[in-house]
């Protein structure tokens, strides 16, 4: 290596902090290890501009996932079949040529789309921040794009950019709006990755030679201007920029370059699926809730309402607003937030069975939202469940039995209880770690106090005969 870029190496590594391996200097070689040559945000701040940054997500615990595209005209069936599995993969799935897909395009005219409605079941559903599949696997960009003409403006007969509506009526109604973008598999665009699904064995698994290229190509004439365009086209939007499916195609150096470019935008966060050796802000488990979240680190559950992201016509598999409340309240039990996807359908409308859920949700959050917003993780533990002796989960692991009973959240001077099945007379706790000053239930209006019996560490507060919400009664702890 020639020693300025040696110099170069060394200089970036002194401002990319954290946790990363110092590198190794033998002779011509050294070892960046896991210290990235583009140091991102997260290696270069300091642990409070860190907490200033990421405050009001950490706070919102509940944000609107919207997976919305063209897959949302085949629905899940194509040539009269219905096509097994989430149905924004529908062209990977059924191998669907890549003129064939595009053509959809043609037929895209979502008349029936608001974008102040959609915020406004965003709020009334007690969320924060939505996040918009700006670009999927598809390679369609819902978005105005100078970049790429397979665009909603320029390739369909709506020739709206519904982002642009969706980021003004976030602006006037007071919600955060991030920004999906399927950075590294692109199905339509020449050099874009796919995964391999079927007998996809053409090489990177492409099923039409049309999507044959160089993936560095992809990214620089593609990937990167369409970044640059949702990054400095709408406003002070996007708070968030959630990469998605990172493959070996986007090595260090290529996510650098995507990285130099985030680095503009001081107030962004980012998800840690964006490739290369970067973490980002947050870890992101997709479809299932992890058993005691990630100590330490930011994290988010993205799920879907029901099987599957992109509108499926026939999936009617919905979650009900019980199992979506006891989600919302274990994810923030243990520190995490709550990514919950809608998938419009082809005309723009929301499946009403996903609004009819939101809107449930956001009654319980009217009542009991001070449980949730700004809370921290549980001081307890135990109560979500516990580790198996005897049986394991799929990878081998002990398997995680969870209870459903309660769960708890954390506030300065309070410790919430949402209780899911209503004790008998009083609820127990054997250990508090602070001293419980009065106890009382959210959803009472009047506040009217418990009694609190100590016995030991711990506590017993009597309760009334019924609980006041079926699914969840939060109790409240005062705390000094
Ligand atoms: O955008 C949503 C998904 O489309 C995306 N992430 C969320 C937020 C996603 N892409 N890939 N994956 C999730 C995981 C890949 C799953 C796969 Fe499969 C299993 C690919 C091939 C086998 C699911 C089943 C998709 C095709 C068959």
């Amino acid at each position: 290596m020639k020693t300025s870029k040696l110099i170069a190496a060394l200089a970036a590594l002194t401002v990319a902090a954290g946790t990363a391996a110092f590198a190794q200097v033998q002779g011509e070689h050294y070892k960046m290890s896991e210290t990235h040559r583009v140091p991102a945000i997260q290696d270069t701040e300091t642990p409070a501009q860190r907490d200033a940054r990421m405050a009001w997500w950490r706070e919102a615990r509940f944000g609107m996932f919207i997976h919305w595209g063209l897959y949302s005209i085949p629905a899940g069936t194509w040539n009269g079949k219905q096509i097994p599995g989430i149905g924004e993969w529908i062209m990977n799935t059924a191998s669907i040529p890549v003129a064939d897909y595009k053509a959809l395009a043609k037929q895209f005219n979502p008349t029936a789309y608001s974008a102040h409605d959609i915020v406004a079941l965003a709020k009334s559903a007690g969320m924060k921040y939505i996040v918009i599949t700006s670009k999927h696997h598809d390679g369609f960009a819902m978005f105005d794009s100078k970049a790429d003409p397979f665009n909603i403006v320029d390739a369909t007969p709506y020739h709206r950019d519904p982002i642009r509506e969706l980021a003004e009526e976030c602006r006037k109604q007071g919600i955060k709006l991030g920004f999906y973008y399927s950075q590294d598999q692109d199905w339509t665009a020449p050099g874009g990755a796919a995964y391999k699904t079927g007998n996809h064995d053409r090489p990177n698994h492409h099923w039409d030679p049309a999507q044959d290229g160089n993936f560095a190509d992809y990214l620089h004439k593609k990937a990167i201007p369409q970044l640059k365009e949702l990054l400095t086209n709408y406003g002070d939007f996007p708070a968030v920029i959630w990469f998605d499916t990172p493959t070996a195609d986007m090595t260090p150096e290529l996510a650098g370059e995507i990285v130099a470019l985030l680095n503009q935008h001081p107030n962004l966060i980012w998800n840690n699926r964006l490739g290369g050796g970067y973490k980002g802000d947050t870890e992101t488990p997709e479809q299932f809730i992890p058993a005691r979240g990630y100590p330490g680190r930011d994290w988010e559950a993205c799920m879907t309402i029901n099987d599957t992201w992109g509108y499926k016509s026939y999936d009617l598999n919905f979650k009900s607003t019980q199992t979506l409340l006891r989600n919302l309240i274990d994810i923030s039990s243990k520190g995490g937030n709550y990514l919950l996807n809608i998938g419009p359908d082809s005309k723009g409308n929301v499946p009403p069975a996903e609004v009819e859920r939101l809107q449930q949700m956001g009654q319980w959050l009217a009542v009991n939202g001070e449980a949730i917003y700004g809370t921290q993780a549980t001081l307890f533990g135990d109560e979500a469940g516990s580790f198996s002796t005897t049986e394991k989960d799929k990878n081998g692991k002990p398997k995680f039995i969870p209870k459903w009973d309660w769960r708890s959240t954390t506030a300065p001077d309070k410790i919430y209880v949402e209780l899911f099945t209503w004790p008998k007379g009083s609820f127990h706790l054997d250990s508090v770690p602070r001293n419980v000053t009065g106890a009382y239930l959210l959803a009472d209006k009047s506040h009217a106090p418990l009694k609190v019996t100590k016995s030991g560490s711990g506590i017993d507060v009597a309760l009334p005969g019924h609980a006041l919400d079926p699914i969840a009664t939060v109790l409240v702890l005062t705390t000094n």
